[in-house]
């Protein structure tokens, strides 16, 4: 049964049905189905979208029709990680982002919601965020942890240079830094100077405890 609704969720969203999309996470939440599972459910369902575009097999009404599944679906199973992960106790603030020229939101809010549902304050700055937004939001919130997701080669540079604004304004050492989203690797990350990198969600809230200490 639960595999089933995972397949249909997956269906739904290769196959642009955003109403389907809505009403097998509904099912989903329904049926106690694990929402981190269903979560996986549609990134690997949109990833395979994504592979059909990137190599000329798909083309951006796919991407925007799977797309808007997944936005329509996401918000279902987000509120339930959120209710059975609900806790009171603060781990530490977040201030999280997609860094500017880059308006990619899924993977980055699959973050914020599950660093929320354990235990993070986030303060989440959207989509297309400048450098030196980021450097408000930091100081603003008095944020532990920065958080920022980059989804293209032309957008993960951005990283390094709200590191470079962090540095100038002073605050670098206040603050621990992790970066992600699809144009990210470890290595990247090793050569801009942040603290740590995940290539997932749930590995996310692994690394901020980490580094948090916690
Ligand atoms: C959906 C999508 C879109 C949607 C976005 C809708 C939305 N509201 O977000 C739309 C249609 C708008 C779009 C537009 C474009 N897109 Co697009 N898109 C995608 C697609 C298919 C999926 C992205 C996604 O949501 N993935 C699912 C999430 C869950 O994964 P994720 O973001 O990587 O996040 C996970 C991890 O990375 C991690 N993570 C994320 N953030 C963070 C942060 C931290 C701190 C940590 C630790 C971890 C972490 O956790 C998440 C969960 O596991 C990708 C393909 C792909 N393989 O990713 C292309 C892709 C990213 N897009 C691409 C392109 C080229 C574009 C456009 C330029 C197309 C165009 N010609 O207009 C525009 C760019 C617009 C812009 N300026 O940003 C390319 C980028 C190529 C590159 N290497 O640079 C890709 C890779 C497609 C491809 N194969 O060519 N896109």
């Amino acid at each position: 049964m639960s595999a089933e609704i995972l397949e249909n969720l997956k269906k739904a969203i290769t196959g642009y049905d955003r109403e389907g999309a809505v009403d097998w996470a509904r099912k989903a939440v329904q049926e106690r189905i694990d929402p981190i599972k269903a979560l996986d459910t549609m990134t690997v369902a949109i990833r395979q979208i994504g592979d059909g575009f990137g190599q000329g097999e798909l083309w951006l009404p796919d991407l925007v029709g799977a797309a808007a599944a997944m936005t329509a679906a996401t918000p279902i199973i987000e509120e339930e990680i959120k209710r059975v992960g609900a806790r009171r106790e603060s781990l530490g603030i977040v201030v999280i982002g997609t860094v500017y020229g880059d308006i990619h939101t899924i993977g980055k809010t699959m973050v914020a919601t599950l660093l929320t549902a354990n235990g993070f304050a986030v303060n989440d700055l959207g989509i297309n965020v400048t450098a030196e937004s980021f450097v408000q939001g930091v100081n603003e919130h008095k944020a532990g942890i920065l958080a920022m997701s980059a989804l293209m080669t032309t957008t993960a540079p951005e990283q390094r240079k709200v590191i470079t604004a962090l540095k100038k304004e002073g605050i670098r050492d206040t603050v621990k830094i992790m970066v992600g989203g699809g144009a990210i690797t470890q290595e990247f990350a090793d050569s801009i100077g942040a603290d740590g990198y995940d290539p997932t969600a749930p590995g996310a809230v692994e690394l901020a405890r980490r580094l948090v200490g916690k």
